[in-house]
């Protein structure tokens, strides 16, 4: 399961915190040292950080503890929040992390996000496509997931599915609630997709969840159920 789990650590203004459902407004913030919390992440192969400052818009902004982390942490790091061109890509692989997140950029602008995949490797670009069910589909969502794309998950996974590895999807109805992943999202990905590697993030609430999610996607990304310790001793 560690090789399965990708913990999550969100940031905000210099904090650790969780949203619910990716609402701004309903943050809880985790006083715990950095180090506390890598120690405890520290025997997974990946981790997962998001800067939520910078998935606002407001550029990245969290850059002491990004590296403080990547100091401290072994294994495999992939960052997102705030990427949106090919200079910041760059400069954020040089502070040695293994691969980006692009959210808002693989949502509004595929032709930089082609760019940014063929010049830096499909292997270091993960495209974070986060998504709503609206009307019977599901649309991603932008800037902090604020703004709708214009195309479906599955029209906008289209124009990637011949450039891109490795996708994040997540169901942003579930995020932050441990209300179970939605499996059946996955399963239509993944038939649909079956050459992408799919990290599925929402939902997670215990190993049950972790489990039927093994059955269908590459990856799984947790977050509070991991903060709160209610998942323990994968
Ligand atoms: O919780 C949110 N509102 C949120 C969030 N977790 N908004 C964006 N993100 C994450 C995406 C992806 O990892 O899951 O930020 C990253 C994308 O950032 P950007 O700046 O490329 O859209």
């Amino acid at each position: 399961m560690k090789n399965f789990v990708i913990p999550s650590i969100d940031l905000l203004d210099g904090q650790i915190v969780r949203l619910f459902k990716g609402n701004y407004g309903e943050k809880t913030v985790y006083n715990v040292e950095i180090s506390a919390i890598l120690s405890k992440y520290q025997s997974f192969e990946r981790l997962h950080i998001v800067d939520l400052n910078g998935a606002k818009g407001d550029g990245i902004s969290n850059i002491e503890i990004i590296k403080e982390i990547r100091a401290k942490f072994d294994g495999k790091i992939q960052i997102g929040g705030g990427i949106r061109n090919l200079k910041i890509a760059k400069s954020v692989l040089e502070l040695g992390v293994n691969s980006i997140v692009l959210g808002t950029v693989a949502i509004t602008n595929f032709e930089l996000t082609k760019e940014i995949l063929a010049k830096l490797g499909a292997e270091k670009v993960i495209l974070a496509i986060d998504c709503n069910l609206e009307n019977g589909k599901y649309f991603p969502k932008a800037n902090g997931w604020l703004e709708s794309g214009k195309l479906d998950l599955f029209e906008t996974l289209k124009q990637y599915e011949a450039i891109a590895s490795e996708v994040l999807i997540t169901d942003i109805s579930v995020d932050g609630t441990m209300q179970g992943a939605n499996l059946e999202l996955y399963r239509q990905i993944k038939s649909r997709f079956p050459q992408l590697k799919l990290q599925a993030s929402g939902g997670v609430s215990c190993v049950e969840d972790l489990e039927n999610l093994k059955k269908i996607v590459d990856f799984a990304i947790v977050g509070k159920a991991l903060y709160e310790g209610i998942i323990e001793d994968l």
